[in-house]
């Protein structure tokens, strides 16, 4: 739907007036004019296309294409692999035939597989149960710091010849470190002496699925939902393997099947029978599933009266419910819950409280090791007429109530995954309860699968900021990762966009998205261009050139959206229900803060929404000394101006630049990042191939359009107030 309204050109016909504002054009600031309609005629795409068979790739293969390397590469490692040591049996079926048949294609010859090293270049596999040779070379306590899901990685001799050795606790350590391993030699990375201890700093890292029953997937921008639920349990799509493997590879562990906004159904016998096939074919790539419920389900499928988290009947009911899924499935990973909010049913309707529903269900999965996710995404505008400022004071009234097997799940940042906005103060605010941090990888509000955006910055910039909880250095990472206060329990959810297109995510680019949130899961202190480089040397070229080149487009990606659609700490203008477009002049008929003017609050007077100690205070939930320096716009980062300020038009910057000239400016700016994309990819031509080439060429064309469009509707919307201030003060 957004996508057609987005591709409508601007009819000639008809009062401009009578159109939706966001379809006004003005190109008063498109100095260029590139914008093509498409980098290559229809015909000749065909063409192209089946000329180019033989090179064509579609995406679906994402990073884990194993390219055989070339000659130079091929140098590099040339008698480091000759032979594996690994497992025959069962656990280590799935990492040995990973491994064994990437390295036959990536390093293009017999690797034989061996039960003791007999020359050089032996890699030896295992754990020290399955291997006495890991026993003898790795110490008991190094192996006992690795944890669960950890590996070494070491060049060492062993009976006189140069091996490698990978050794972990158990099969899900060698399959990360054998990733790992794939990844070096995939990126040109040496495997030459050294020595790696690698272990998750975050234990539950979990993808998200808004899926429904149905098979559409809420904000899902790439087709249907991948879970056939109508085949289950008997048909197992071969793409659940696909999925895992490359769940795996990035370190991701769990994953949620459905929609938070839950259908009680996923709990009938029925469903779950169908979800235990799905899990067995996930299993042996280490992901474990997890079902979104809804509070009402003893109600609605269990015949019950209430749903009432205090009655010993509904209490019951979940503690069978949990035994009937875990006779299904005994890896169960638990339940995520979003309760009273956006019309999800909650345990408030019983005057309960969060606390009460959380424990309820933590009580029923505890005995089996399961965990309970309740999100903190509630909005009750009577708690506050600030929504920002809602969560908090819902949720840290209840700090410490929670069971130990709960995990309060938090957004980002308070308001909903908008291009920026400064992380959640319950981070840091809740000590006594671990908190997860939910992201968002499908592109709801950043331009969906149609933009592209790198989001690993966005992501950094959340992790590295410093909440003062705790002093310097309480950064949201710490209290995520559970080190801040000690948690063993600690967990990070990414809301996927997966689905039936071939390439996963719609853009090919979005695939970067999905493999930045599993790398900064299992360690956040990597940074974005070190991801980036690796997903681009994986995905689309080895060539270093090429690799800059499309690592300089991506960089800059995320920053460029925030800049064409909302800069200086604006959110929220997009349209209505699709949030895809900008409508910064919408007003929703019931509710307050669903209105783009709700957030921005222009008018002659200035824009922004003042949540200083003068306004609505949000800033008063943050810790010092963020609080008294967000609070003066004079210190307040530009970042975040408009997010905690409303201010006059011509109110002026460090820059020297008023409000409306600095408006104009980054708006301006963000286009022109579009338009370099746009200018490098074109460039790239003939060193990527056709197929996934065009198609990302089309979209940055789309991108192109939409930014313009972002930028034109913006500060005509916002002219209207600016300019007459801007014009008395030059005739003045
Ligand atoms: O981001 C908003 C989305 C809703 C979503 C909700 C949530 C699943 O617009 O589609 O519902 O947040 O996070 O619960």
């Amino acid at each position: 739907m957004a996508n057609l309204i987005f591709n409508v050109k601007p009819k000639t016909k008809g009062s401009v007036k009578n159109r939706p504002f966001f379809f006004v054009q003005i190109n008063r600031f498109d100095r260029k004019k590139k914008i093509r309609n498409s980098c290559l005629h229809p015909a000749l795409f065909l063409v192209a296309l089946l000329a180019g068979t033989a090179h064509s790739e579609n995406g679906s293969r994402l990073w884990l294409r194993y390219v055989p390397l070339e000659d130079t590469a091929l140098t590099m490692y040339r008698g480091r692999i000759t032979q594996v040591v690994i497992p025959k049996t069962q656990p280590f079926t799935t990492v040995r035939e990973e491994l064994i048949s990437a390295l036959r294609t990536l390093l293009a010859k017999e690797i034989s597989v061996v039960s003791s090293p007999s020359q050089d270049g032996a890699l030896i596999a295992g754990t020290p149960d399955t291997c006495p040779l890991i026993s003898s070379s790795v110490t008991a306590s190094e192996l006992e710091a690795l944890g669960d899901e950890g590996f070494v990685l070491r060049s060492t001799t062993l009976n006189g010849y140069s091996v490698t050795l990978l050794a972990g606790n158990t099969p899900r350590g060698i399959l990360y470190g054998a990733f790992c391993l794939l990844r070096f030699i995939q990126t040109g990375h040496s495997i030459d002496i050294f020595d790696l201890h690698q272990k998750p700093k975050i234990q539950k890292r979990l993808l998200n699925h808004w899926d429904n029953l149905d098979g559409s997937v809420e904000r899902g921008y790439a087709g249907r939902s991948i879970w056939n639920w109508n085949d289950l349990p008997k048909k197992i799509d071969p793409r659940y393997k696909d999925y895992a493997r490359a769940n795996a590879s990035i370190g991701i562990n769990g994953t949620v099947l459905n929609n938070v906004n839950a259908q009680a159904q996923i709990l009938t016998t029925e469903y779950i029978r169908k979800a235990a096939s799905a899990a067995e074919a996930l299993r042996p790539w280490g992901i474990q599933i997890y079902f979104s419920v809804k509070f009402t389900a003893p109600v609605e499928i269990g015949g019950l009266a209430t749903s009432d988290p205090l009655d010993p009947g509904v209490q019951l009911w979940w503690i069978e419910k949990a035994k009937e899924i875990y006779s299904h499935i005994p890896d169960f990973g638990g339940f995520l819950v979003k309760a009273y909010s956006e019309g999800q049913p909650g345990p408030q309707i019983y005057g309960r409280s969060h606390a009460d529903g959380a424990n309820m269900l933590a009580k029923a999965v505890a005995p089996f090791g399961g965990i309970v996710m309740w999100r903190s995404f509630v909005y009750d505008l009577s708690i506050d007429t600030d929504r920002t400022k809602c969560a908090f004071l819902e949720f840290v009234p209840l700090d410490g109530k929670f069971a130990p097997n709960v995990l309060v799940q938090t957004k980002n940042g308070p308001v909903d995954f908008q291009p920026r906005e400064p992380f959640n103060p319950l981070f840091g605010s809740m000590p006594a309860t671990p908190l997860m941090l939910e992201l968002q990888i499908t592109q709801e509000y950043t331009g969906q699968a149609q933009h592209l955006v790198y989001l690993a910055p966005q992501w950094k910039e959340v992790l590295d900021s410093d909440t003062y909880a705790k002093g310097p250095g309480t950064t949201v990472a710490k209290i995520v990762d559970g080190s801040a206060e000690g948690y063993l329990l600690s967990g990070i959810a990414g809301v996927c966009g997966i689905g039936t297109e071939k390439n996963w995510t719609g853009h090919h680019f979005s695939q970067a998205n999905w493999y930045a949130f599993g790398r900064l899961a299992w360690d956040y202190t990597l940074s974005s261009e070190q991801i980036a480089e690796e997903w681009i040397r994986m995905t689309w070229s080895g060539d270093q050139k090429t690799v800059n080149q499309i690592k300089k487009m991506m960089s800059g990606s995320w920053e460029a959206c925030v800049d064409y659609m909302t800069p200086l700490g604006l959110h929220h203008l997009m349209a209505e229900g699709h949030h895809y477009g900008p409508q910064p002049n919408f007003v929703h008929p019931v509710r307050e803060d669903w209105s783009s003017t709700y957030y921005h609050k222009a008018d002659s007077g200035g824009i922004g929404f003042n949540r200083s100690s003068a306004g609505t205070n949000a800033v008063g939930q943050y810790f010092p000394p963020l609080r008294q320096l967000w609070d003066d716009p004079q210190t307040c980062p530009e970042i975040y101006l408009l997010w905690f300020h409303h201010l006059p038009w011509d109110h002026r910057l460090g820059s020297g630049l008023t409000i409306w000239q600095a408006l104009q400016a980054h708006y301006q700016r963000g286009v022109d990042y579009v338009q370099f994309m746009q200018d490098t990819w074109d460039a790239l031509d003939g060193k990527i191939d056709k197929q996934r080439y065009e198609h990302v060429c089309q979209l940055l064309t789309m991108q192109l359009k939409n930014a313009i469009q972002w930028r034109d509707t913006c500060l005509n919307y916002f002219g209207g107030f600016a300019n007459p201030i801007a014009k008395k003060q030059t005739d003045n």
